[in-house]
């Protein structure tokens, strides 16, 4: 509770006005901005009933122990909750909420994106025409990988991977999948058919990953992974960076060993290895998925009506589960 009677909201970078203006209307709003260092976010928040994070805030026993005994939430503005110690948060009886499903359509889009953008090398050839290095029409440039007919391999079938295996269904061919459970309803709508990691990567024309990221699943995708993969396929990822060992990917296809990458996330954001920035036939974008005008609107509304029934004694809308078992 702050001097003039209001509970404490602190946004722990920036929140969009479609979330901040009714947060604001009720509570005091302090942002710490995007530029905000660690050490200023330890400052900012003593006293917090409710800290709004993102994927790029590192929300660990420290920042919550710096928050006090206050804190009753933490809602983090993303589905991906790999910045928060979740058990600490269990064990101080901090509520943690994401934003799913408003996001499931942009980052399935901007993933099926990628997997255009890649398999014809889209960029590069535009990066070409505005360099000046455009010297003619000529029937062997840019040839690539054509997707009708092709092999889609979903790694994770949850929310975002069944909407991407649907958008790329159009193209005609078949759905392979991974996932903790079958999915009866995809695979009667799709024809997809659950396989073993191997047997996807062997089997696809394109891989996409739509996994949460976990300690067990650090560069799931490793140069033995990669060499499962065929010389002319795909590897699309909008999930995390660490599921992917960027230094085997970018070797991989600097000795034509991969035929193409589409990658939204890396390591070490917003760092990016240069062996990738140097690798052909990769299209890199800067961490965009759910970057369009309505996910993000809806984001910030969710994360704002999460904070509002916490602290208004009501019950989250998108709680995460905290047990160890929990997804
Ligand atoms: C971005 C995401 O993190 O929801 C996630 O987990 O990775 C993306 O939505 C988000 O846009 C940044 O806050």
């Amino acid at each position: 509770m702050t001097a003039h009677g209001r509970l404490k909201v602190v946004v722990a970078r920036e929140l969009l006005p479609a979330g901040a203006k009714q947060l604001a209307e009720r509570f005091e709003l302090l942002s710490g901005g995007l530029e905000s260092t660690r050490d200023e976010l330890l400052d900012l928040v003593p006293g917090a009933s409710a800290i709004v994070a993102d994927p790029t805030v590192s929300i660990d026993d420290e920042l919550l122990e710096a928050a006090g005994s206050g804190l009753r939430l933490v809602a983090n503005f993303a589905v991906g909750y790999d910045n928060v110690d979740r058990s600490a948060c269990m064990r101080r009886g901090v509520v943690l909420t994401n934003t799913p499903d408003v996001l499931t359509n942009a980052t399935a889009e901007l993933a099926m994106g990628l997997t255009l953008a890649a398999a014809r090398q889209i960029p590069a050839a535009e990066r070409e025409l505005r360099g000046g290095r455009w010297s003619g029409w000529d029937p062997a440039d840019y040839r690539g990988i054509e997707l009708s007919g092709a092999t889609v391999g979903v790694i994770g079938m949850g929310r975002i991977g069944i909407r991407y295996a649907r958008l790329m269904k159009t193209f005609g061919g078949e759905i392979l999948y991974t996932s903790r459970g079958r999915k009866p309803k995809e695979e009667a709508e799709l024809g997809a058919r659950m396989v073993n990691l191997d047997d996807l990567l062997s089997g696809s024309d394109v891989v996409s990953l739509h996994l949460a990221a976990a300690p067990g699943n650090r560069h799931l995708i490793d140069s033995r992974a990669i060499s499962l993969m065929g010389p002319d396929s795909i590897l699309v990822n909008t999930a995390r960076g660490s599921m992917v060992d960027s230094l085997a990917l970018a070797s991989a296809l600097a000795e034509g060993r991969l035929g193409a990458a589409g990658l939204d996330v890396f390591e070490d954001e917003p760092d990016v290895p240069a062996a990738l920035l140097d690798a052909p036939r990769a299209v890199l974008t800067p961490h965009i998925g759910s970057a369009t005008y309505r996910s993000r609107d809806a984001m910030a509304e969710l994360v704002a009506r999460n904070v509002i029934a916490v602290l208004e004694g009501g019950d989250p809308l998108s709680p995460v589960n905290l047990s160890p078992e929990g997804k």
